[in-house]
């Protein structure tokens, strides 16, 4: 690890623990919650004041470095927002993930922090104030729950085997749909599935073992900066959802133990293939008449 890495893992580290004592005390009292697109899609005045926090410590320490933060560039697409930031070190930050968790209380939401060096992860930050659990990761120096080495699981080596998670957007359930579906195969084919809510926290989990795997469409950055590179450096594999090389613009992410991966991401290929087939025939019809 550079001693540039190491100064910056540090700040993150700091920075975390400072926003997530925040977020926790703000519970205390009562939530500002407003709307953004939905009724299932809330910001609340922690999530801002949290991401306030963390600009205003980066703005003093590394005013050269970009960042790109969920609650003031929410409207950005990930292309253009990686477009326009360039190259350099860039800070992807999540104030508060799980929301709708930390709306209802439910003890399970995070502060992410993942560092960025042209374009690749060079280190990242989650942060669970309330079980006090930080787990971060320096590119090429492992991955830690605290001060504890972590690794992935060696245990469950097939899909039947597998514990997965997963999250889903409100928007997802419609007849047309392919979430639906995708569900009945996993619940039919792995030993169990979770919906925690917090996506960085999934990826964490999977990076020490809890999980087996996690997948998941239509992600930001924000949400996965940290956690993928917390996976990786646990000895997983992180993928998109047929299995090409995950970056932080993707549209869908795989996460798992390496041992069910291809399984996982044959089930999303399956997918593929029967579109394929309905076309095919669709199109053989309109030749043949
Ligand atoms: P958030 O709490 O920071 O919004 C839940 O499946 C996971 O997806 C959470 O990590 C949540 O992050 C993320 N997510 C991103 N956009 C979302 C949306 N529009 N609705 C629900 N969850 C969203
Ligand atoms: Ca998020
Ligand atoms: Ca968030
Ligand atoms: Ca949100």
């Amino acid at each position: 690890m550079s001693s540039m890495e190491a100064q910056l893992l540090r700040h993150a580290m700091l920075w975390a623990r400072e926003a997530g004592t925040l977020m926790k005390k703000m519970l205390d009292d009562e939530l500002h919650i407003e709307q953004k697109k939905n009724d299932s899609d809330l910001v609340t005045q922690a999530d801002r004041r949290c991401e306030e926090l963390l600009r205003n410590r980066l703005a003093q320490v590394y005013p050269g470095h970009w960042i790109l933060g969920e609650e003031m560039d929410g409207g950005i697409d990930s292309y253009t927002a990686f477009k326009q930031r360039g190259g350099g070190y860039g800070w992807i930050i999540d104030p508060i993930d799980g929301t709708t968790n930390y709306i209802h209380r439910i003890p399970h939401f995070a502060v992410s922090i993942g560092i960025v060096k042209d374009g690749q992860p060079v280190a990242g930050v989650v942060y669970n104030p309330l079980t006090d659990e930080l787990f971060h990761a320096v590119k090429g120096g492992g991955a830690y729950l605290n001060d504890a080495r972590i690794q992935v699981s060696q245990k469950e080596r097939r899909l039947s085997e597998a514990v997965l998670a997963t999250g889903f957007y409100a928007g997802d359930w419609h007849e047309e749909s392919e979430a639906l579906p995708q569900i009945k195969r996993f619940v039919g084919s792995c030993r169990n599935l979770r919906m925690n809510g917090a996506a960085s926290l999934d990826l964490c989990w999977v990076a020490c073992g809890r999980l087996t795997g996690f997948w998941h469409r239509g992600l930001h950055p924000w949400d996965a900066a940290a956690g993928s590179l917390i996976v990786t450096e646990a000895g997983g594999r992180v993928t998109d959802r047929f299995g090409a090389a995950f970056h932080l613009a993707m549209d869908s992410l795989v996460a798992t133990n390496g041992w069910t991966h291809d399984e996982i991401t044959s089930i999303f290929l399956m997918d593929v293939e029967e579109s394929y087939v309905v076309w095919r025939d669709k199109e053989e019809k309109a030749f043949k008449s």
